[in-house]
């Protein structure tokens, strides 16, 4: 039979014409072919973004079929695999990556330029895909990215949104947000799975029957939603292999509402079933207070049952039973959103597979692992009981059964130590019962990520304690990194050249330990040259962005000085303004002579505050404010100039963070996880401004102090400083810059009030602490940048040791000492 079968493969495949050609005639074949049948428009006369159309379908034929072969070669080879559960993912645009990845992007380029396109035009057609909100959602990307690169046999899951994070607009310097419904202009990176598709359940009530002898507890659901299967295929770079990130949308069940229909209330029963599909609809901005929304307990569960069945459905397609379940199963929980999965794989294995609870507790607790990405306990997630007894009536079952066998299991080792049996169970007593789903997460995980050193310990010490001292064994710490793919050699093509020229190999690409082959370099004059010119290249692109966005123009002889990121207290994007005004009041104060010696600046701030955040979104209108006032200021000029670039997101990131002299990491020490940003910079040669928080410890031991500005108060004295609140002594030049916003300098002094009593009274985030510091900082900074030697020789430096900070080095971390996954690499 299998020679009958192999015969009949063969002949299919040269029918097919074997696999698709890669040649410059071949792919306008493709791309012509494309815009005939797929858009549909003439192919003698299309434009650019029907050519970006055309090009996305033709790459995802390419994309297809190698997902075909490696979905064809892990399932010979039947290796553990890796199942990555993430509620978000900030993929941004897909084009420029995926055609790098696949090593065929000269040959697009070719191409087009032959059919009269230009590949960068058509590439800026495609908009971002926005699944997420920040620094977690970008690295679950970066981490996909490195999963498919290094070959190991991976699928993500998560659910793909109607609507991603909201655009930002900015109308008289206040933020409003408008709904991103991204997928307005089709979506040709995914494939929709009409036959991959799971019914998800709802509400209802829970049976016992007895069944076979046994007592068996039965769901009978009231409400039934099916998810769907959209796959985004994920190619590695130098690889064949390219890995599958499947999405779930909500589509309305065929088993829903049967009844509604036989009662002839045909038109509300068609109203109801198409509100179901809401569930996948909208991602929640961040405001880090999801609790007591249904929704989002419904996205929740919604994804992580799909994702579970699927997992298992596969499992049982290669094996006849459980036994080798944990042997080939890994489950990895990105922060505690998708940790319902751990009650919905010991229902599947309860309930419906019969293994009785021990076996399934012992299967569960070998294959789930855990990586949380906060650091304060307000951070951490809770359900309320009430909602998921109505929502989820088994899995609370579950949960309080998990609970009871935990406390008994506690009990034993330390006794009725009360205060320590409440702090750690995962039932939260008081005014609202809830469910911590990190104590959730910990108690069924065999291992507890953080995301840099320091956070890890903050784990051990704060936020996990007893946990850490009941399991010591669990807690360890990945640091966090990102993909040199995107932030290099698609986001800096100049950069990328210039490295693969001094070190006369694109190794570096897949293998990162090779950067540091720049050090030798370091103080090469005609590497300086070069590098210099790179950097002005990107300056120059990033000063026409801001030009063609704002009218302003900036120069490019100016330092660029850059903070991106989420607007938020603790990233202190504050004291970048204070310290900003300060600036420009000490220049207004200079006479010529001393004007002479400024180092102008371009100031560039960029992020989106969560809807509901009032300070983060004031904070936003001050740097307009004061933009406003210090761009319009003649007398000023060149000397500084303050933008805000609105909407920032990943294609934005891609263009702003090659063409930065200088990045700021401002958080109060303690607050930052890890922080991801720095790592971009710091692979384009940025040269950092930071307070010593998250991964930033980290950085310093690979570039050295003398190679970045540092600042701030340290872990060990935060206590300290903030016991001493608003007696504590800060330096005149904070008063004075906080009494010019209070005095309307840069108008409406009333909104600006309840801003800047923030940080005269409590001041929790100490920025008149770290004021002063702050200033020195920046002034070293001034000063070497006038030393363009010595700033260019720190640049190289930076981006020779950014090495570790690749996502290539966390993946291969986790690989082996969390997941226990081999690479599996498709032959070519
Ligand atoms: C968070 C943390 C960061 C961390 C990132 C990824 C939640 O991202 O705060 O410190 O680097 O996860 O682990 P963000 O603040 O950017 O949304």
């Amino acid at each position: 039979e299998s020679a009958e079968k192999r015969t009949k493969a063969e002949r299919m495949f040269g029918l097919l014409d074997g696999f698709l050609k890669n040649d410059s005639i071949s792919l306008q074949k493709d791309i012509l072919h494309h815009v005939a049948y797929t858009v549909a428009r003439s192919p003698f006369s299309f434009d650019d973004f029907e050519a970006y159309q055309a090009l996305a379908h033709s790459v995802r034929d390419r994309l297809i079929e190698r997902c075909h072969d490696t979905q064809i070669y892990f399932n010979n080879k039947d290796p553990k695999r890796l199942y990555f559960l993430s509620l978000e993912y900030l993929m941004g645009r897909s084009l420029s990556n995926s055609v790098i990845n696949l090593g065929i992007r000269d040959q697009y380029a070719d191409a087009l330029n032959q059919l009269g396109f230009e590949f960068e035009v058509v590439a800026e057609q495609e908009g971002d895909a926005a699944l997420g909100n920040g620094g977690l959602a970008r690295l679950s990307a970066c981490q996909m990215d490195s999963l498919a690169t290094l070959d190991y046999p991976v699928w993500g899951y998560g659910l793909r949104y109607q609507y991603g994070l909201f655009r930002q607009v900015i109308v008289d310097g206040f933020q409003h947000e408008q709904p991103d419904y991204w997928l307005n202009f089709g979506n040709p990176w995914e494939i929709e799975r009409v036959h991959v598709s799971y019914t998800v359940k709802f509400y209802g009530t829970v049976k016992e029957e007895l069944r076979n002898g046994e007592n068996c507890k039965v769901w009978e659901p009231g409400e039934i939603v099916e998810a769907v299967a959209y796959d985004n295929p994920i190619p590695g770079y130098g690889t064949r292999n390219t890995i599958t990130l499947r999405l779930w949308a909500a589509k309305p069940s065929d088993q829903q509402d049967m009844e509604s229909y036989n009662t002839g209330d045909y038109i509300n029963a068609v109203l109801n079933r198409h509100g179901l599909e809401n569930i996948s609809s909208i991602l929640y901005p961040d405001d880090r207070s999801y609790q007591g929304k249904e929704l989002r307990l419904k996205q929740q569960y919604f994804f992580v049952s799909a994702s579970v069945q699927d997992i298992i459905r596969r499992f049982k397609d290669t094996h006849s039973n459980f036994d080798e379940f944990p042997e080939k199963v890994a489950l990895q929980l990105n922060d505690t959103h998708p940790s319902l999965a751990i009650a919905e794989v010991m229902r599947l294995l309860v309930d419906v597979e019969h293994l009785g609870w021990d076996r399934a507790w012992d299967m569960v607790c070998k294959i789930f692992s855990f990586t949380t990405h906060t650091v304060s306990r307000e951070g951490l997630e809770k359900i309320p009981v009430d909602l998921l007894s109505s929502l989820l009536p088994r899995h609370l079952q579950i949960i309080y059964d998990i609970n009871f066998n935990f406390m008994e299991e506690l009990k034993k080792r330390i006794g009725l130590d009360y205060d320590r049996l409440s702090r750690m169970s995962i039932i939260e007593e008081g005014a609202v019962k809830s469910i911590r789903m990190a104590n959730l997460a910990i108690v069924c995980s065999h291992t507890v990520n953080g995301v840099s050193r320091v956070h890890s310990e903050l784990l051990k010490t704060r936020l996990f304690k007893d946990f850490y001292e009941h399991w010591p064994h669990k807690f360890h710490y990945k640091t966090n990194g990102v993909t040199q793919r995107r932030w290099i050699v698609v986001s800096n093509p100049g950069l990328s050249s210039l490295i693969s020229k001094w070190l006369g190999t694109e190794a570096w690409i897949r293998n990162i330990d090779l950067l540091t082959v720049l050090q030798e370099h370091a103080s090469d004059p005609d590497l300086h040259r070069e590098w210099k010119m790179v950097k002005k290249v990107n300056k120059m692109r990033l000063a026409e962005y801001i030009e063609a966005m704002s009218g302003l123009k900036v120069s490019i002889d100016a330092m660029f000085d850059v903070q991106t990121k989420r607007i938020h207290e603790y990233k202190r994007q504050l004291l970048n303004i204070l310290g900003i005004i300060h600036r420009y009041d000490c220049i207004k104060n200079m006479d010529s002579k001393d004007r002479k010696r400024v180092v102008p600046r371009v100031c560039i701030i960029g992020g989106k505050a969560a809807p509901g955040y009032e300070i983060a979104k004031k904070i936003i209108k001050l740097c307009y404010a004061v933009a406003e006032k210090i761009n319009d200021d003649s007398d000023i000029g060149d000397l500084l100039k303050l933008v805000f670039i609105p909407d920032y997101n990943v294609s934005v990131a891609e263009l702003v963070i090659p063409g930065a002299d200088l990045s700021q990491h401002l958080s109060t020490a303690g607050h930052e996880a890890s922080g991801t940003g720095s790592m971009k910079f710091l692979m384009n040669g940025c040269l950092l401004l930071a307070t010593e928080d998250g991964s930033t410890i980290e950085i310093i031991e690979e570039i050295g102090a003398d190679n970045m500005f540092l600042f701030g108060a340290k872990l060990h004295e935060v206590p300290a400083l903030r016991e001493e609140g608003p007696s504590l002594k800060v330096p005149l030049q904070f008063s004075r810059v906080v009494r010019m916003i209070r005095e309307g300098h840069f108008g409406y002094e009333d909104y600006f009030k309840s801003l800047c009593d923030t940080i005269e009274g409590r001041d929790h985030y100490l920025l008149g602490a770290d004021f002063g510091s702050y200033l020195e900082a920046q002034a070293a900074a001034d000063k070497v940048f006038v030393d363009q030697e010595k700033w260019t020789r720190m640049s190289i430096l930076s981006t020779a040791g950014s090495g570790r900070f690749s996502s290539d080095k966390t993946i291969e971390d986790y690989a082996e000492k969390t997941w226990g996954i081999q690479p599996c690499r498709c032959p070519l």
